[in-house]
């Protein structure tokens, strides 16, 4: 990705009713406020700003005891995987503004369904405190943004949300790091269904370059296309304290610019959320700017030149 410019599609998802408070909403303009757009196109690449999506409730779905505010998620859902799809079709890169992270549920839907056009496997890397795990069965809150790996993954309780012929991401081919808050049963669920889990006690035993050569090879191996998920929190809440769901001993700054070099280096990056931003928990645009700046990784920022591809 370094040398090859890129049109990359800003998709606003100001989705906040997945998560169990209010504010994630203003995650997409804290991005463009903190220059989402001016930053990407300096490094080189056509930036076209989709705008945000503001799907109607999806009235034909039941409201759900155990999955809250389902016909608003299951909305932003159904646009996304719209959207995100359109978007890879036309040969633009689909950068989702969050917003929540049950948006990924359509996200990836939408990537999964690109995937299959061009005979591809797509593959996940999942970066966050949570394993995001949940159903309506086992969530302890009933909040939605613990749950898209499951829906993505297969979970069948979820088939409503989208038309038959949902498209699924193989759990082997999803990449978890950075866990460090798992629910009793998603520790049952994330072993049972195969899903490969790099806890922050992986991070700090084996480094963060050794894991990511290991994910990189695997999808590189594979022919894969990799839609790459960043959660907030994933990172030490003392770097990025504009976040709901905060957890000690995250990632930190380097730690994290790592992953979107060697991912950049890569080439095999298809897709990106940045999810879970609440503005007004943040600490005077602190966790925008990082996002901002780990995002200029990812597309080609480097502090200099490398002569061989390092990944
Ligand atoms: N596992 C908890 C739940 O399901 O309620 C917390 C989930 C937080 C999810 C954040 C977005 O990563
Ligand atoms: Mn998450
Ligand atoms: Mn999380
Ligand atoms: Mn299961």
């Amino acid at each position: 990705m370094t040398a090859q410019k890129q049109t990359i599609a800003l998709i606003g998802a100001p989705l906040e009713e997945g998560s169990g408070r209010r504010g994630a909403a203003m995650g997409p303009t804290a991005l463009r406020i903190a220059g989402i757009d001016t930053t990407l196109a300096e490094l080189g690449h056509a930036v076209v700003d989709e705008g945000d999506l503001k799907p109607l409730p999806a009235r034909d779905l039941a409201n759900h005891p155990r999955a809250n505010n389902l016909q608003t998620v299951a909305a932003f859902t159904r646009a996304l995987d719209a959207a995100v799809h359109e978007a890879a079709r036309a040969g633009r890169f689909p950068l989702i503004l969050g917003g929540d992270h049950a948006l990924s549920m359509g996200s990836v839907s939408g990537m999964a369904r690109h995937a299959r056009d061009v005979g591809k496997p797509l593959f996940v890397l999942w970066l966050d405190a949570h394993a995001d795990f949940n159903s309506p069965e086992t969530s302890p809150s009933g909040n939605m943004h613990g749950m898209p790996v499951a829906f993505f993954c297969g979970e069948a309780e979820f088939a409503p949300i989208l038309a038959a012929g949902r498209p699924l991401v193989d759990p082997k081919n999803v990449f978890q790091v950075g866990i460090r808050s798992v629910d009793a049963r998603e520790r049952v669920e994330i072993a049972e269904h195969g899903v490969n889990v790099y806890d922050m006690r992986a991070v700090d035993e084996t480094g963060m370059a050794h894991i990511m050569h290991d994910i990189i090879d695997s999808v590189r191996q594979a022919g894969g296309l990799l839609h790459v998920s960043l959660d907030v929190d994933f990172l030490d809440p003392e770097i990025a304290p504009g976040v709901g769901t905060t957890v000690p001993g995250g990632a930190t700054f380097r730690e994290a610019h790592l992953i979107m070099e060697m991912l950049c280096d890569s080439g095999l990056v298809a897709s990106l959320d940045l999810v879970e931003l609440n503005p007004f928990l943040d600490d005077r645009g602190k966790s925008a700017r990082i996002l901002v700046e780990l995002t200029a990784s990812l597309f080609g920022r480097r502090v200099l030149d490398r002569p061989t591809r390092s990944a």
